[in-house]
């Protein structure tokens, strides 16, 4: 039997080539149908075709394309969609080897590169819809690509989680296109006291579940936004780079970690500085990732609610591969491994 060179799902048209690129070291699929063109369907009718019972579920197939054997675990796909309106460039949904994002921004920044080098015509400002609202893309003449996210906001200011290991941890519950739990060892907030640098991957890792494991404990969720589910945790600290505000290492709903500084995530941060008067309206942040790379983020007041702001972040991408994906049905790994190595 010959592998097949392109997956015709059950549920949807066929998607066959991938490029992969990695954004500040965070990397990112983007999915093609099989001539290289978009996917034709538009976003929402792929959302309304994957949801059942108002959940949206990826096919386990596609999930897998994120995941063991066929990628890294930190790796988010990227379908790209016909545009559902007039003046959009495309529509993209996002996933990784869990469940899908609301937005991701890493994702974003690696996508516009993506379409770049693949002869899209990129406007001087496209935009892009995803399933939680409208981001705007411009690609910098230095090379870099910077979107503006969605309306971003704080939902819960000082809300302490009880941790298993003793103590606790306290926090910001804020939006930036996914939900996250903002634990802060900057020592801005209290004259320095609490700040520290960032440990071994390993131990922030465990650190951030537990927090994770705390907020599912206390049942704690977000705003009305993507059902309020708080899927991701961000460790704020005192940078390492001496051109940084803040570095931040953010565990993903995967249970991997942000090797980028995390697009949603640098803009719940910048909700949070921005109603606590840390950081003014169009006054540059600096966020340093896990890995010691750099997102230059700043914000505008939304002008639509109380304290949302619009952040836009920038940063680089790097297309590493591209190619055809093949599913073989004598395989036993097509749907992936992931589970077996939780
Ligand atoms: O950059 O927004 C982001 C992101 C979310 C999950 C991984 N990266």
């Amino acid at each position: 039997m010959k592998p097949s060179p392109s997956h015709g799902l059950s549920r949807g048209p066929a998607i066959g080539r991938f490029v992969d690129s990695h954004t500040e070291g965070e990397p990112t699929r983007v999915l093609l149908a099989p001539d290289g063109g978009f996917f034709p369907e538009t976003l929402p009718e792929v959302i309304a075709r994957w949801t059942r019972g108002g959940v949206l579920e990826i096919p386990a197939e596609l999930l897998a394309l994120c995941a063991n054997p066929r990628a890294a675990d930190a790796m988010v796909c990227a379908l790209v969609c016909r545009p559902s309106k007039p003046g959009a460039l495309c529509g993209v949904l996002y996933w990784n080897a869990s469940a899908p994002l609301g937005m991701c921004g890493h994702a974003t920044v690696g996508l516009a590169r993506t379409l770049a080098d693949v002869g899209v015509t990129m406007p001087p400002r496209a935009t892009i819809e995803t399933r939680v609202g409208d981001v705007v893309v411009e690609m910098r003449a230095d090379g870099r690509v910077a979107f503006a996210n969605v309306p971003s906001r704080v939902h819960a200011r000082d809300v302490e989680i009880v941790l298993e290991q003793g103590g606790v941890a306290r926090g910001d519950i804020a939006w930036g296109g996914n939900w996250f739990f903002i634990v802060r060892h900057d020592g801005a907030l209290d004259g320095g006291k609490s700040g520290r640098a960032m440990r071994s991957h390993a131990e922030e890792l465990a650190y951030a579940n537990s927090i994770l494991r705390g907020i599912e404990r206390m049942g704690l969720c977000g705003g009305s936004e993507n059902g309020g589910l708080i899927d991701h945790v961000e460790l704020v600290f005192t940078p390492s780079r001496a051109d940084a505000n803040a570095r931040n290492f953010v565990l993903c709903p995967n249970g991997t970690f942000d090797r980028s500084p995390c697009g949603t995530g640098s803009s719940a941060l910048l909700a949070s500085l921005a109603v606590r008067g840390e950081l003014a309206p169009g006054a540059v942040w600096r966020q340093e990732s896990a890995i010691g790379s750099i997102f230059e983020a700043s914000y505008a007041r939304a002008g639509s609610g109380a304290d949302a702001v619009i952040p836009t972040i920038a940063g680089r991408a790097f297309a590493v591969a591209e190619g055809t994906l093949r599913f073989d049905a004598r395989d036993p790994s097509r749907l992936g491994t992931w589970k077996e190595q939780a």
